[in-house]
Order: C-alpha cells, then sequence, then structure tokens
C-alpha cells in the first residue's frame, strides 16, 4: 500500500515557510544522500517562490560515494541549482556552506542587512543537526525520529547571519509508490504510517540486485541474487536468531534488523536510486496520478445526480 505521512503540524509548518519565505535571502534544501531525489520536497518549489536556493546532500557517510557524485553532477548541470555534499559532523564543510550562501546573495551582510537563512527538509534529514555544526555547540534539539522540531527557531550563527530551523516536512501525496518506501526505509516517516515488514522487503528487493555484497557480507547469505526478497528475508531472521518457537522467522524481527542496518550504515554505503532511477519512477508517478484524476473525473461525473427536494 503507498505510504503517505502528512500529520498536522507539516500543515502549520508549510504555512509558516510562506509567511516566512519574503524574508528570507537563501533557502537551503536538505536532501538525503541515500534518496536525494524521494527526499526533494516537491511542496517547496511552489514555496519558496524563487529564492535563491541551495541543495544539500546530508549523511554522506552513509551514502554510496559514486552515486553522490553523480546526483551532485546532475543537480548542479540544472541552470540556477547549485548543490553541495555535506557530513553534518564535518566542521570544514560548514564554511562551504557560509561561502555558498554569501555567493548566492552577495548584497546581504552587515548589521543593516544581515543574511537569512531558512532550512528546510525531510523530517530526521540533519537540519538541526548541521544548524548545530555551524554553530559550534547545541542550539537546536536533535534526535534519532521523524518530527523533533516541532516549532521554527532562530538561531544566529553571527551578528550578521541567522539561520531559522524548520521542523520537516513532507507533502500531502507521495505519487512515487518507490519514494514512499524509501523515505520510511531512511527514517523519514513516523513509525506508526508504515508496515516495517513491506518496506524492509521492498529495501531488500532492491539492494538484492544493486548491493548482493553488502548482503552477503553482513547476513553471511549465499549467493544472494538467485534469493527473492522474501527468501532472504527468511535467511536473515534465521542468521540473526529471530526465529519463534517451533522454529518459524519471526520476519517483523526480520525486517526490523534490515531496517535497522540500513539506518545505521551497518550494511555498508548504500544509496537506493540513481538519477536516471529516479526520472523514470517520477514519469511513471506522474502518468499514473494523471490517469487517477481522469478516473476521479469520470465517477464525479456519472454520480447520479441528486434528485430536487420535493
Ligand atoms: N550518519 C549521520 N547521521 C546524521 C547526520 N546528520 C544527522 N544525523 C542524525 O540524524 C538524526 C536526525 O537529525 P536531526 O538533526 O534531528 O534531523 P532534523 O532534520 O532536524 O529532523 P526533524 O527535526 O525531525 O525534522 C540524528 O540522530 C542525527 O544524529 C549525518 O550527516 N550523518
Ligand atoms: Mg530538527
Amino acid at each position: 500500500m503507498a505510504i503517505q505521512w502528512f500529520p498536522g503540524h507539516m500543515h502549520l509548518t508549510r504555512k509558516a515557510i510562506g509567511e516566512r519565505i519574503k524574508d528570507i535571502d537563501v533557502v537551503i534544501e536538505m536532501l538525503d544522500a541515500r534518496l536525494p531525489g524521494s527526499s526533494a520536497n516537491p511542496m517547496l518549489a511552489e514555496l519558496i517562490q524563487g529564492k535563491p536556493a541551495l541543495k544539500v546532500l546530508s549523511k554522506q557517510d552513509l551514502a554510496d560515494p559514486a552515486r553522490t557524485a553523480l546526483w551532485l553532477a546532475h543537480y548542479n548541470a540544472m541552470p540556477g541549482v547549485r548543490a553541495l555534499g555535506l557530513d553534518t559532523s564535518m566542521t570544514s564543510p560548514a564554511k562551504a556552506l557560509i561561502d555558498a550562501c554569501q555567493q548566492l546573495a552577495p548584497s546581504r551582510g552587515g548589521m543593516t542587512k544581515p543574511m537569512r537563512v531558512l532550512m528546510c527538509g525531510i523530517p530526521n534529514v540533519g537540519k538541526s543537526t548541521l544548524i548545530n555544526t555551524l554553530k559550534g555547540k547545541r542550539a537546536a534539539k536533535t534526535g534519532d525520529e521523524a518530527g523533533v522540531t516541532k516549532l521554527e527557531q532562530r538561531i544566529t550563527l553571527a551578528d550578521d547571519f541567522y539561520v531559522y530551523d524548520t521542523p520537516g516536512v513532507l507533502w500531502p501525496r507521495i505519487i512515487v509508490a518507490q519514494s514512499g518506501y524509501n523515505l520510511a526505509a531512511s527514517g523519514a516517516i513516523g513509525v506508526n504510517a508504515f508496515d516495517e515488514e513491506e518496506v524492509a522487503l521492498e529495501l531488500l528487493n532492491y539492494l538484492i540486485p544493486h548491493y548482493p555484497q553488502a548482503l552477503q557480507a553482513r547476513y553471511k547469505a549465499n549467493d544472494v541474487p538467485s534469493h527473492s526478497d522474501e527468501q532472504l528475508l527468511e535467511a536473515i531472521g534465521r542468521q540473526r536468531g529471530a526465529v519463534q518457537s517451533g522454529g518459524r522467522v519471526n520476519t517483523a524481527k526480520a525486517a526490523d534488523i534490515v531496517i535497522h542496518d540500513f539506518r545505521s550504515g551497518a550494511l555498508g554505503r548504500l544509496t537506493l536510486e540513481t538519477p536516471q532511477e529516479f526520472t523514470q519512477w517520477l514519469a511513471k508517478g506522474k502518468q499514473a496520478d494523471a490517469e487517477r484524476a481522469v478516473r476521479k473525473e469520470g465517477t464525479e461525473k456519472n454520480k447520479p445526480k441528486k434528485k430536487p427536494r420535493p
């Protein structure tokens, strides 16, 4: 089933970003380097109204470096788009980020015209962590779950440089099914809004052909490519002792292990999509969405007209 998550505080954040944007000089959109396409918020483009924008790929330490290079080249080839890769625990790239903001809004700086930066992105991508790294101390609350920041917060990096931390937002309808799974695997979706087993199977389904060695090394499974996702989940459960009385594999526990290993980097540095793959998924998603809209219109038209009341 398609994954959707747009709780109330996200409605409020959408509104808050819409109101704040007029006083902003540069928008930083944080993307997860393991799923750059799926973590880009289509709602944001509308909200930022052509403000200078910088894409930052976070969690690079967990992503496949060759694919991160592909994504950065893909974005930087787009007219008017700038993208930087960052591992938010490093301090030197913080300087690269401040320099990039100054290049994007060269007229800003100094006490009378401070630089005002809005940090946006999906939940749990590392927005608050990056702000803390820039600040050099813990100014914003962080945590390993979606929805830690609940309200916008202004952090002063220097007398003439402010950053607004915002709560993570998704969008009202995720039209690319694979994006829903990748977002859930990454930790951007609230735990009660998806089925762990379904997400783990989709994750294995992608990793089996693309990263078989990583699976083999972690789970000591032989001939990974000959396994279906379900067979591999079963094998992982056995290997890790997730077995119920009677000898049946506890697939819920095995799913939890797989998701945890992906999130923590125990499976190695993995990226779940390339620019080319994501472009294809998006085209399919848009087509399915257009067909859905036509079907919906048809049902509306064919609805029996209400009889006028006597
Ligand atoms: N490995 C790794 N983990 C990171 C990185 N940046 C952030 N994290 C971890 O990701 C989790 C989420 O970080 P936050 O900074 O709270 O994320 P956020 O985007 O502010 O999340 P919300 O406030 O929920 O929208 C924390 O456990 C961080 O330690 C990174 O570059 N690499
Ligand atoms: Mg936060």
